[in-house]
C-alpha cells in the first residue's frame, strides 16, 4: 500500500469561522511530510504550491518523496469563484481548460502520474440559477477539451455533492461516470473521495467497483466525515467499516495507485493526526488483506448471509 498526502493541509488552512495552524512554504510541507511514518506520496496543487518544474523536482528528490498526483485548482482565481468548466462566457471556460493543460504540462515536466481536478465551484446555489441542458454540456466540451491534450498525462475527475456551490455539477460518482462516458476518452478517470462519496448518501467501496465496471481507472482519497457535510476527518473516524470494505474492494480490483489522505488536521497537531491517518489506513488495508477473499466472494455468490455477518463480527470487528 501506498500512501499519499495532500500537502495543502500541513499548512495554514482556515473556514468560514477560523484560521488553523501556521503558514508554511511548499518546501518546508514537503519536509514535514518526509516525517510523517507511512507516507512518501504528495498530491500538490498546481499553479499555488509548485516552483518550476526544476526545483518543485529538487525539493522532492532532497526529502526522498514520490508524487502521487497533481490537483489543478480551477476555483480560486475571482472569475472562476462563480464556477469555471460550465459557465456561459466561453472566454472564461477557455482559461480553466487552459489551466488544466498547463497542470498537465507540469505533471509531465515533474514525473507525476495523474492530475485530478475537482470542479468545486461549477454548480448552483438557487433553483432557476442556471441553464441545466447548457452547463452540462459545456462541462463535457470542456472536460473532453482538457482530456485529449497530452493524453500520456491522464485526467482524473472528483465529483462533491456540495461546497462551493449548494448543489455541484459533479454530485455523485454516478454523475462524474455519466461525464466520462460522454467524453469518451480513455485517457480519463475518477477520484474516488471517501468523504464526497458518504456525503453523496454512497457506499464509497460500491461507487469504486462502479469505476471499474464502467471501464475507468480509480484514484483514492481517503478521510471521513459524519455523511452531512465534508469535514475531512481523520480516516476510519467514523466509518470503520466502510473504510475496511473499501479497502477489500480496492484489492480486489487490483487498485496499485496512491491512497493520498484528503484529511484536514485542523485543532491536532499536524504530524501526529498524519501518523494516526497513515496508522489506521495501513491497518484497515492489511485487515482486508487478511481476510478470506475467495470464501467471502462465495459466501456472497451463495447468498450467505449468516456467514458473512460472522465473518465481520470475528474477523474485522473480533468480537
Ligand atoms: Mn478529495
Amino acid at each position: 500500500m501506498k500512501q499519499g498526502v495532500i500537502i495543502g493541509f500541513l499548512g495554514k488552512t482556515q473556514d468560514r469561522f477560523s484560521e488553523y495552524q501556521k503558514p508554511v512554504t511548499t518546501r518546508e510541507k514537503l519536509a514535514i511530510v518526509s516525517r510523517i511514518e507511512g507516507i512518501d506520496g504528495v498530491e500538490m496543487v498546481f499553479p499555488y504550491e509548485n516552483d518550476t518544474p526544476e526545483e518543485t523536482k529538487r525539493w522532492m528528490d532532497e526529502f526522498g518523496l514520490n508524487f502521487a498526483a497533481i490537483n489543478v485548482n480551477i476555483k480560486k482565481e475571482p472569475e472562476w469563484v462563480p464556477g469555471a468548466l460550465s459557465r456561459p462566457d466561453k472566454d472564461i471556460r477557455d482559461r480553466a481548460v487552459a489551466m488544466i493543460k498547463k497542470a498537465k504540462d507540469f505533471a509531465r515536466a515533474v514525473g507525476a502520474p495523474h492530475v485530478s481536478c475537482c470542479p468545486l465551484s461549477d454548480g448552483y446555489d438557487m433553483l432557476f440559477q442556471i441553464d441545466y441542458r447548457k452547463t452540462w454540456r459545456h462541462m463535457i466540451e470542456t472536460v473532453g477539451e482538457a482530456a485529449d491534450y497530452m493524453p500520456e498525462v491522464p485526467l482524473f475527475i472528483e465529483p462533491k455533492y456540495s461546497e462551493t456551490r449548494v448543489h455541484c455539477q459533479l454530485d455523485t460518482t454516478a454523475k462524474a461516470l455519466l461525464l466520462l462516458k460522454e467524453v469518451n476518452n480513455p485517457s480519463t478517470g475518477v477520484t474516488l473521495d471517501m468523504g464526497h462519496s458518504l456525503q453523496s448518501q454512497e457506499n464509497p467501496a460500491q461507487s469504486l467497483a462502479n469505476i471499474y465496471e464502467s471501464g475507468y481507472e480509480a484514484y483514492i482519497h481517503t478521510n471521513d466525515n459524519d455523511t452531512r457535510a465534508d469535514w475531512d476527518l481523520i480516516g476510519a473516524s467514523r466509518h470503520f467499516l466502510h473504510y475496511v470494505e473499501l479497502m477489500f474492494w480496492a484489492q480486489q480490483c487490483g487498485y496499485d495507485k496512491y491512497f493520498t489522505t484528503d484529511a484536514s488536521p485542523r485543532v491536532f497537531d499536524v504530524i501526529e493526526f498524519f501518523n494516526r491517518h497513515a496508522e489506521v489506513s495501513i491497518g484497515a488495508y492489511n485487515l482486508a488483506k487478511s481476510l478470506n477473499h475467495q470464501q467471502i466472494r462465495e459466501m456472497m455468490q451463495q447468498e450467505d448471509y449468516n456467514g458473512l455477518m460472522k465473518m465481520i463480527n470475528k474477523e474485522i470487528y473480533r468480537v
